[in-house]
This record gives structure tokens, sequence and C-alpha cells, in this order.
């Protein structure tokens, strides 16, 4: 079975609102797999989007009835605290972590699109690239673009990558690509629910780090 589909998004209700506590649940599976990845680097990353979880779990547990979607959050924290909001709590854990879903999303997507270096076709940097420009890069200063190139050197072969999307398993290149485009609809459909979220409630915010 793979890592993928063991780990599926549910199908969101027709008013786009995320329930906290299947969000936490599914998001909870992304950070060990970087420990396949193999390099120190994205130990890096591992912890950043470790951090934003476990935010967001503290925040839901100290009150799972009031918290049921993620919009509930973010209100509460509206009201809570207006002077820094949304620079505060899990307002701010969720708006990188979405980024970081956002990033993982273009990756897959692109993979799946069969974007490739003709010259280097077992290379994923041209797919990882341009996950990076589209997600994140317009919120990194120089420092922080360092070490996505860093990362970069670091990113796994294609072959290697897809490998580790099921869970080491042998599986055919074209049936790995069909599983992460199955995994990528509900998938998709939650990352977009919660980017619309952060745009309706006036909640985004663009600082580098
Ligand atoms: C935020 O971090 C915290 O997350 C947030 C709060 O402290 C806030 C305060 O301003 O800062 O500084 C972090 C930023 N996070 C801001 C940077 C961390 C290192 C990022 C290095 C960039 C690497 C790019 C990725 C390259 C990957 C190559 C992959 C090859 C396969 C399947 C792979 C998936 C990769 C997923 C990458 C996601 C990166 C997410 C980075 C988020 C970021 O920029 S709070 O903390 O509120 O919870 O306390």
């Amino acid at each position: 079975m793979s890592l993928l589909l063991d780990n599926q998004f549910k199908e969101l209700p027709p008013d786009k609102s995320v329930d906290t506590k299947l969000f936490l649940e599914t998001v909870s599976h992304i950070p060990a797999f970087f420990d396949c990845l193999g390099s120190s680097v994205f130990s890096v990353i591992k912890s950043d989007i470790n951090g934003n979880i476990t935010k967001i779990r503290g925040v839901y547990l100290k009150d799972p009835a009031k918290y049921v979607t993620l919009q509930d959050i973010l209100v509460a924290e509206r009201e809570a605290h207006a002077a820094e909001w949304p620079k505060v709590g899990a307002t701010l854990a969720l708006m990188w972590l979405k980024r970081g879903l956002r990033f993982i999303q273009i990756l897959l997507q692109s993979l799946a699109d069969g974007d490739r270096d003709e010259n280097n076709p077992n290379l994923i940097q041209v797919n990882v690239t341009k996950a990076y420009q589209q997600a994140l890069k317009k919120y990194h200063g120089w420092f922080v673009q360092r070490i996505f190139q860093v990362a970069l050197h670091a990113a796994p072969y294609r072959s290697n990558f897809l490998k580790a999307l099921s869970k080491g398993e042998e599986v055919k290149e074209e049936d790995c690509l069909a599983n992460v485009r199955q995994f990528l609809v509900n998938y998709t459909a939650t990352v977009d629910a919660i980017y619309e979220m952060y745009t309706n409630l006036n909640a985004e915010l663009d600082y580098t780090v």
C-alpha cells in the first residue's frame, strides 16, 4: 500500500470547512516522510513543520468542542488577540504550514504532470524549483533562500523519491503516479480551502523570514 494512500485527506463538505481533528491526524503523518529523504538538511524543514502542527494541536486540545473547524480557531484568535493577530498562535502556525503543504502539492502535481528536464530525466530539481518559486520563495530572504539551494542539491533522484512515496516498495512508476494523482484530489481541495479562508478573513501576511 502506498504511503500516500494510507494517509488520504478526507473529502471536504459543501461549505469547504476543514475539520480540525481530521486535518491534524492527516498532516501529522507528513513529518515522518522527511526521514526517508536522506539528507540532514531536511531535518530543519521537518522540525519547522512539526512545530506548526504542535502549535495548532495545542490550541485545539484546549477546547476541542470550540475548535471543531480550522476557521473556528482563526476567528477565536482574532477576538482574543486583536492587536497581534494574525501574527500569533495557531493562526501564524497554519499560515506557514499551508505554504509547506502548497509546496508539496505543486511538487507532486508537477511530477504527476510529467514536467521534467529532458537532459536529466531522473532529477527532480525542475519540479522542486517550480514548487519553491510558487509557494515559498517570496516569503524568504537571502539566507533562507540559500538553505533552499542546499536542500535542492540534496533532493533525491526521481526514482528514489517515487519509491519513498510508495513506502520503499518497488512499484511501477505509472502506478505510483496514479496514486499521487488520486491523493492530490482531496489534498489540493483542502489546501485551496485553507488559502481561501486566509484571504476571506484577511489573515494573510507577506513578510519575509
Ligand atoms: C515560521 O517559519 C514558523 O513556521 C512559525 C513562526 O515561527 C514564524 C515566525 O515568523 O516562522 O524560517 C522558516 C520559515 N518556514 C518560517 C524556514 C525554515 C527552513 C526552510 C528552508 C527552505 C527549504 C525549502 C524546501 C526545499 C525542499 C526540497 C525538497 C526536495 C524533495 C516532499 C518534500 C516536502 C518539502 C516541504 C518543504 C516545506 C518547507 C516549509 C518551510 C516553511 C518556512 O518557510 S510557529 O512557527 O508559528 O508554528 O511557531
